[in-house]
């Protein structure tokens, strides 16, 4: 897979691509980074990328041409061009899997109040946001992206020294995790992680996972996978909140 970078700020992504899975990735050959400085094609004397918005108002609007020249140049045939925008629809993990489907992706990082409309117009297939809450630009939203889609590339989370987590695809948030010491302040690791039982253990597990999910995020209960099981559990909880 192949990724390009369009932003004004190449270099926020540097520390970020020495330094995770995704760097490891690149390393590894199964994915393509490639930065884009869109100040470089800027065609006046001051590299101009931002100018006066028509209409008026504040702040300033991202000049569309350097967008469209950039886009033009680094855009591979075929290529998903996708900008980070608030505008956006917003990221799940289907959406992930959706862009990780296409061979090659040309992200496109705004930044001010936006980009002029005839860069979405001409040279952007989507519109994508990571959430309702107000960013500076689309670099930490790209790097978003980037994290996310480079997990779904086959190898790609081998290379940690992590096993993957896929409580998203399967609609149950993570079970607690735990390491040494046994005891912190008065909180104990729970015994049966200890006892070696792997069937107890892995009951334990199931039921914590599906108590995080009823207390913490109960509006993804709906889609998720459950068994006979799971639903007794999830009654018994439901009892005893109520009783
Ligand atoms: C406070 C400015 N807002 C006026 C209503 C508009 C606005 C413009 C530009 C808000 C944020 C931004 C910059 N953000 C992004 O480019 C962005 C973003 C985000 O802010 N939140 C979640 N996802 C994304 S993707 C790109």
């Amino acid at each position: 897979m192949q990724i390009r970078v369009l932003t004004i700020f190449p270099d926020l992504f540097e520390s970020f691509l020495a330094s995770t899975l995704v760097g490891k990735a690149v390393v590894a050959g199964l994915l393509e980074i490639e930065l884009v400085d869109v100040r470089t094609f800027a065609t006046d004397r001051h590299r101009t990328v931002d100018d006066e918005p028509y209409g008026g108002g504040g702040g300033m609007v991202m000049k569309a041409e350097p967008w469209i020249a950039a886009v033009g140049a680094s855009s591979s045939e075929g290529a998903h061009r996708a900008l980070l925008s608030p505008q956006g629809c917003r990221l799940d993990e289907a959406k992930v899997r959706e862009l990780a489907g296409h061979a090659s992706l040309v992200l496109l990082c705004g930044r001010y109040e936006g980009v002029d409309e005839r860069v979405r117009e001409l040279v952007v297939d989507e519109e994508l946001s990571i959430g309702d809450y107000v960013l500076s630009g689309g670099e930490v939203p790209a790097m978003v992206v980037i994290e996310a889609v480079s997990r779904q590339i086959p190898g790609v989370v081998g290379l940690a020294d992590s096993v993957e987590n896929d409580s998203f695809r399967r609609g149950v948030l993570d079970f607690p995790h735990y390491t040494r010491p046994r005891e912190i302040e008065g909180h104990s690791v729970p015994d049966v992680l200890l006892s070696g039982d792997h069937q107890a253990i892995a009951l334990w597990r199931r039921r914590e996972a599906l108590r995080a999910t009823w207390e913490k995020r109960p509006d993804l209960l709906e889609g998720a996978e459950l068994d006979e099981d799971d639903r007794a559990f999830l009654a018994e909880l439901g009892r005893r909140s109520r009783a």
